[in-house]
C-alpha cells in the first residue's frame, strides 16, 4: 500500500522544510516538498530528495558494533544492544568512579535539529557530572554580536523581502545555504528590486545578483563602519527613526569620527568612493532588506562585524519595519525553555566546560584528561577545526570513544563502540527554524531500519541501565515535546493541538510587516554598557590570524571554507568517495605560483596540509582561495580541509574562525592529465 506522510527536514539548514514522505510496503520511496507548508512551498533541495538512498544505503550503521581493528581503521564486529548497553554502562561507571564525571566528554551538535533528539544526551551527561560542552561551532559569534546590539529582537520575517527595492545578502550564499529565501529575492526583482551580494568571492548568489561587492575576508567590520561614516558625513541617516526609537547614536557618531579612512579602506578592501556609493544606495532606497549570513562572523572580529552591521541597519531605520524593509540574521521565532530539554538541574553544578572548538586540545592536552568521549549528532573528525589534532586525540589507546551514528563517518571509524542511530524518518520530534517563523511536530514515518535507536531512546535506556531514577529519564518523547510546547513564547495560544496534529504554526514573535520595534520593545541602543573590555559602540578592532605578520610572511593566501551545495556540512560525504573537492584560485595568483587548472595542489600551513583540485577562476580575488565543502578524507593519511583551520575563537561568543585561515599553496607533483580526467569523471 502506498501512503503519504508529513515530515520535517532535520538538517542544520535555515529552511527547515516541511516534507512529504511516500511510503510503500513500510519503506520510504521518495521525499518531496510539502505544498501546504507556507515557506517550503512544495520544493526541497536535491540533497534531501535523494535521502532514501542514504536511509537504506550501504554506509548505514545498522547494529551495535565493537572495534576490532586499529583506532580509525573502521573495522568492527557486531554485538547486540544488551551487550552494548552493558559495556557502555560499565565503562562509564568505571571511568567516573576512578577519575570523576569530568573525565567524560559528550560531543554533539546539529546532525538532527529536532529539539528532543538534539539535546537528548544532556540530562544524562548532567546526571553523570560529565564535562559540559559549549556548543559554539556555528552561530555563537553571530548570535553574541546580534544580542549585544539588538538584545532579544527577533529577525524580520523573510517573506517581507519580497517587497524590497534593495536586498543585501551579506556573508550568505542564499542560492546554496538558504534556497527558500530565493523566491522572495526573485519576487522582489520582478518588481524592479535589486540584489547586492557582499562576499569575498563570487559565489552562486553573487553570480545571479545585480551587484557583487568583493569585500576582503574579515573586512565587513571596516566596511560597515565606513558606510556608517559616509552616512553621517553625507547626512543620509533616518533622523526621524533615530530620534523616535533609538538612543546613543551620538556616541557612535563620535567614535566614527575618529576612525580613519585609510584603515577602513585597507581592512575592508573596498575604496572610500565605493563605500560612499553604498551608503547612498542604502539610504536612497526606501525599502531595504538586509539578509545577514553567518559566514561573515566566522572571523576573529566576527561578533563586532555583526554589531557594526546591526548598527548600520539601526542608522537606516530598518528596525522600524514596513513593507519590504527589515533585517534577518536568525529568526528567533520561538524561545522555548531549553531547560525542559536539557535538565541542567541534574548537574552537580561545578563541572568544567570545554568549548567544542577546542576539541583537539581537549583530547590531547587537557588536564585532568578526557578518558571517554561520547559523540552523537556530529562528525567532529570532519567539522572540527585543527582536524589533525582531533585525530591525534582519537587515536589515543587510553581514550574510550563511543559514536552514535547513522552512517560510517570519519568519526565513526574511530569508535571503540559504534551504535546505530535512527534518521528523522524513524523519529518523532519537534522542529523550530532559524531562517523562518514556523514550527512543527513530525511523527515517525517508518519503523527503525536495522537496530537503530533514536538519540532519545538511547539515552533513556542508558540512564535506566545505570540506575538513574530521575523523572527526566522516564519521560516519553511525547511528554517531552508536550512539556516543551507548554508556555512556549511565540506559540499562538491554543495551538498546541494543531502543532501536534502536524500543521506548521507561525510564531507570534514577529510582525508580518517586519515591524520589530515600534510600540513593541523599547528603544534600539547603539551603545552597550559594558563592564569589561568590550567597546561600548561598534568600532574597528584588530584582526587575529590575518594580522599576524609572521604567519602572513609564511602563508600568503586567505582561505575561505564555505558550504557546498551537495553537502550539509559533512553530511552526505559518503556520496562522494574519492572526491577531494576543489580550491578556487585567481588566475593571476595561479600564474605566480605555478598552479595549473585541474591539477592537484597542496594547501598547507602550520596546522596541516590537504590536497584539493585547483580551479582557476576570477570568481575569487587575488590572495583569496576558496575551498567549498567538507569532503571526507580520500587517502589513508586522513587529511581534510579542517586540518588547516584554527582553534582560535572569535571576539564574542567563543565561536569558530573557520574563514580566517592563512595558507600557502604548492603544486602536487605537476600536472597529470589522466588524473585530472579521472577526478572530473568522479565529480
Ligand atoms: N548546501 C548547504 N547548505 C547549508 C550548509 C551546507 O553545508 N551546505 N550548512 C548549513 C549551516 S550549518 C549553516 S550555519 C549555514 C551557513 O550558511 P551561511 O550563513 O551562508 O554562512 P557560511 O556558509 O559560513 O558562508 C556564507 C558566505 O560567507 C562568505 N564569507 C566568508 N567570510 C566572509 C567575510 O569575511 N565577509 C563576508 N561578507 N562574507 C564572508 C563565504 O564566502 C560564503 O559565500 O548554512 C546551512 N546550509
Ligand atoms: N571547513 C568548515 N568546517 C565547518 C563549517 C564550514 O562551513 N566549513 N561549518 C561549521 C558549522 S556552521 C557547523 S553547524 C558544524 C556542523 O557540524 P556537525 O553538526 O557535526 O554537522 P555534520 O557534518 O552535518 O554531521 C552531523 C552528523 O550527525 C549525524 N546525525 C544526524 N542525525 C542524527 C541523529 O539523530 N542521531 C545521531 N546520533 N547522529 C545523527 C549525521 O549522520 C552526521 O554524520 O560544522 C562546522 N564546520
Ligand atoms: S536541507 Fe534545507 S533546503 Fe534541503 S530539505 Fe532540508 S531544510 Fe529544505
Ligand atoms: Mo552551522
Amino acid at each position: 500500500m502506498r501512503t503519504e506522510k508529513k515530515t520535517i527536514c532535520p538538517l542544520d539548514c535555515p529552511d527547515t522544510c516541511g516534507m512529504i514522505a511516500t511510503v510503500q510496503g513500510g519503506r520510504v520511496t521518495s521525499l518531496n516538498g510539502d505544498k501546504e507548508h507556507p515557506y517550503t512551498n512544495g520544493f526541497i533541495c536535491r540533497k534531501m530528495r535523494r535521502y532514501p538512498e542514504r536511509l537504506y544505503g550501504e554506509h548505514r550503521v545498522l547494529y551495535p558494533q565493537l572495534r576490532v581493528g586499529k583506532k580509525g581503521e573502521g573495522r568492527f564486529c557486531r554485538i547486540g544492544w544488551d551487550e552494548a548497553l552493558d559495556i557502555l554502562a560499565d565503562r562509564l561507571a568505571d571511568i567516573r568512579g576512578r577519575f570523576g564525571g569530568e573525565a567524560i566528554l559528550p560531543y554533539s551538535y546539529a546532525g538532527n535539529m529536532g529539539a528532543v533528539n538534539r539535546f537528548a544526551g544532556y540530562p544524562f551527561f548532567h546526571r553523570l557530572g560529565a564535562t559540559q560542552l559549549d556548543q559554539t561551532i556555528c552561530s555563537a559569534a553571530a548570535g553574541a554580536g546580534w544580542s549585544c546590539q539588538c538584545g532579544d529582537l527577533p529577525g524580520c520575517p523573510p517573506e517581507n523581502a519580497a517587497e524590497a527595492e534593495l536586498i543585501v545578502a551579506w556573508g550568505i550564499n542564499i542560492k546554496v545555504t538558504n534556497i527558500h529565501f530565493w523566491p522572495y529575492v526573485a519576487a522582489a526583482r520582478k518588481k524592479g528590486g535589486r540584489l547586492l551580494v557582499i562576499d569575498p568571492y563570487c559565489n552562486e548568489t553573487a553570480k545571479a545578483a545585480d551587484r557583487h561587492l568583493a569585500v576582503l575576508p574579515g573586512g565587513d567590520l571596516a566596511l560597515a563602519l565606513g558606510v556608517l561614516k559616509a552616512l553621517v558625513d553625507g547626512d543620509l541617516l533616518d533622523r526621524a527613526f533615530l530620534a523616535r526609537e533609538t538612543e546613543g547614536f551620538d556616541r557612535l557618531a563620535e567614535s566614527l569620527h575618529s576612525e580613519d579612512w585609510p584603515s577602513l579602506t585597507r581592512e575592508s578592501g573596498v575604496s572610500r568612493p565605493a563605500m560612499e556609493e553604498l551608503a547612498t544606495l542604502l539610504a536612497g532606497s526606501a525599502k531595504t532588506f538586509i539578509r545577514i549570513g553567518i559566514g561573515l562572523s566566522r572571523h576573529s572580529r566576527g561578533g563586532m562585524a555583526v554589531r557594526a552591521i546591526a548598527s548600520l541597519a539601526g542608522a537606516l531605520g530598518l528596525f522600524a519595519g514596513g513593507q519590504g524593509r527589515g533585517v534577518l540574521l536568525s529568526s528567533g521565532a520561538f524561545r522555548g525553555d531549553k531547560r525542559k530539554l536539557t535538565w541542567p538541574s541534574l548537574a552537580p553544578g561545578d563541572t568544567r566546560t570545554v568549548n567544542m572548538i577546542h576539541l583537539g586540545h581537549a583530547l590531547t592536552a587537557l588536564q585532568p584528561p578526557v578518558r571517554a568521549l561520547f559523540v552523537y549528532n556530529a562528525n567532529p573528525v570532519s567539522v572540527s577545526p585543527d582536524g589533525s589534532l582531533v585525530r591525534l586525540g582519537l587515536a589515543r589507546e587510553d581514550l574510550f570513544t563511543v559514536v552514535h551514528e547513522q552512517v560510517l563517518t570519519p568519526t565513526a571509524r574511530y569508535a571503540d563502540l559504534l551504535l546505530p542511530a535512527t534518521t528523522f524518518l524513524e523519529n518523532h520530534d519537534i522542529y523550530t527554524a532559524y531562517g523562518h517563523f514556523y514550527l512543527g511536530v513530525a511523527q515517525q514515518v517508518i519503523e527503525p531500519v536495522g537496530e537503530a535507536k533514536s538519540n532519545f531512546d538511547l539515552f533513556q535506556s542508558l540512564a535506566q541501565k545505570m540506575g538513574f531514577t530521575d523523572r527526566a529519564f522516564y519521560q516519553s518523547c511525547e511528554e517531552r515535546i508536550a512539556d516543551y510546547l507548554d508556555d512556549m513564547p511565540g506559540l499562538p495560544e491554543g495551538c498546541a493541538a494543531r502543532v501536534l496534529a502536524g500543521h506548521p504554526v507561525h510564531s507570534t514573535n514577529s510582525c508580518k510587516d517586519g515591524r520589530v520595534l515600534v510600540g513593541r520593545r523599547g528603544k534600539f541602543s547603539f551603545v552597550r554598557e559594558t563592564l569589561g573590555p568590550e567597546p561600548q559602540v561598534a568600532c574597528l578592532t584588530r584582526a587575529g590570524e590575518f594580522a599576524d605578520p609572521d604567519l602572513l610572511a609564511r602563508f600568503p593566501f586567505r582561505l575561505l571554507v564555505p558550504p557546498h551545495a551537495d553537502l550539509l556540512n559533512s553530511t552526505f560525504g559518503e556520496r562522494y568517495p574519492g572526491r577531494r573537492g576543489e580550491v578556487l584560485v585567481n588566475p593571476v595568483d595561479a600564474a605566480k605560483w605555478g598552479v595549473l587548472d585541474g591539477a592537484e595542489v597542496i594547501l598547507e600551513n602550520h596546522r596541516g596540509r590537504v590536497a584539493r583540485i585547483a580551479r582557476l577562476t576570477s570568481d575569487t580575488r587575488q590572495g583569496v582561495l576558496v575551498a567549498e565543502g567538507i569532503f571526507w578524507p580520500v587517502d589513508a593519511d586522513d587529511c581534510a580541509i579542517n586540518d588547516l583551520t584554527s582553534q582560535k575563537l572569535t571576539d564574542m561568543g567563543g565561536g569558530a574562525t573557520f574563514h580566517e585561515t592563512l595558507v600557502a599553496v604548492v603544486q602536487a607533483g605537476g600536472f597529470e592529465p589522466s588524473r585530472f580526467k579521472e577526478s572530473l569523471a568522479a565529480q
